[in-house]
């Protein structure tokens, strides 16, 4: 197994947890921990011993998407950001590693989930959500377009009409509206929230090897061109990368102020 950077992982009945552990910054994703998660599931899908895994955050949040506050990524110095880069180099290999890995994964959402973090949460098998958790796209508000798998995934799991509004106004939608859109296997308690993902991991961990089979057959027959569509959203981020609105939308997070977009 490699050295898992700002992100553990627990393995107890043939059921990987994987826990983000950056809570201070609700689990943001860095270049770092983007890296490591994916060699992360890559010993996993190697590991025979491991049949079934839960992904959770630590603390509050389950992930507030990519890390605003990442000097790799977001540089301050005026280096610009290689948003096609980023996108098409550390996260669809991750979103890929999670819908190809022909074991089970379910997510326990047990906090907010915002932008790529939500992106992870869609590429999950299943999601368990506590009461108290929420989603929002979040991409807009920093003058991005979504990732992630988000506008793949999202379309197809609430349509075409609903993934326009939810990815357009980005507004907070608590975990009752999730289960209303379809996006939820199970609401649970937040106290009850990960022993319910890992029992139900464990069932699933204990059933045949047809499960994974299932899942890639399902790929292609209902996801069809997964990797074209990602390939696509880091092209069109890479632009969104390019524009003032994007600079104004980083800033505007960092100086916890609402952004001023000039639409340019
Ligand atoms: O190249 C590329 O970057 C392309 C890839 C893009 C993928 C993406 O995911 S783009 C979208 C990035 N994510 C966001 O824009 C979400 C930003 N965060 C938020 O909108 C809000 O924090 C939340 C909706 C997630 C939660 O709101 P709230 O009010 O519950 O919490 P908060 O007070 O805003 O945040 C709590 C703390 O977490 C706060 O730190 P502080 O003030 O207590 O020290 C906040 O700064 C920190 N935090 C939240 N999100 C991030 C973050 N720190 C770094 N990066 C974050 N994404």
């Amino acid at each position: 197994m490699s050295e898992p950077i700002d992100h553990r992982i627990d393995v107890a009945d043939a059921v990987a947890t994987i826990t983000l552990e950056r809570p201070s910054t609700y689990n943001a994703l860095t270049a770092d921990v983007l890296r490591s998660l994916a060699a992360t599931l890559r010993d996993v899908a190697r590991d025979a011993a491991i049949r079934a895994v839960v992904l959770t955050g630590a603390g509050k949040a389950f992930c507030a998407g990519q890390a605003l506050d990442d000097p790799q990524t977001l540089p301050q110095n005026g280096t610009k950001p290689d948003m096609y880069r980023t996108v098409a180099e550390r996260y669809n290999p991750l979103v890929l590693a999670l819908l190809s890995l022909e074991k089970p994964v379910v997510a326990a959402v047990n906090g907010v989930a915002a932008g790529a973090g939500m992106g992870i949460a869609l590429a999950c098998d299943f999601r368990f959500v506590a009461t108290t958790a929420s989603f929002t796209t979040a991409f807009v508000k920093i003058g991005l377009v979504p990732d992630s798998g988000t506008s793949y995934l999202l379309p197809r799991m609430v349509g075409y009409a609903k993934a326009l509004e939810l990815t357009m106004l980005s507004e907070k939608i608590d975990a009752a509206h999730a289960e209303r859109l379809g996006l939820v296997t199970r609401l649970v308690e937040p106290d009850a929230l990960l022993a319910q993902a890992q029992a139900f991991a464990k069932t699933l961990a204990q059933g045949p090897r047809s499960l994974g089979l299932i899942k890639r057959q399902m790929m292609r027959n209902g996801l069809g061109d997964v990797a074209a569509g990602l390939q696509y959203e880091a092209e069109m981020q890479g632009v969104a990368g390019e524009t003032a609105d994007f600079r104004e939308g980083i800033d505007a997070f960092r100086a916890k102020r609402p952004p001023v977009f000039a639409g340019e």
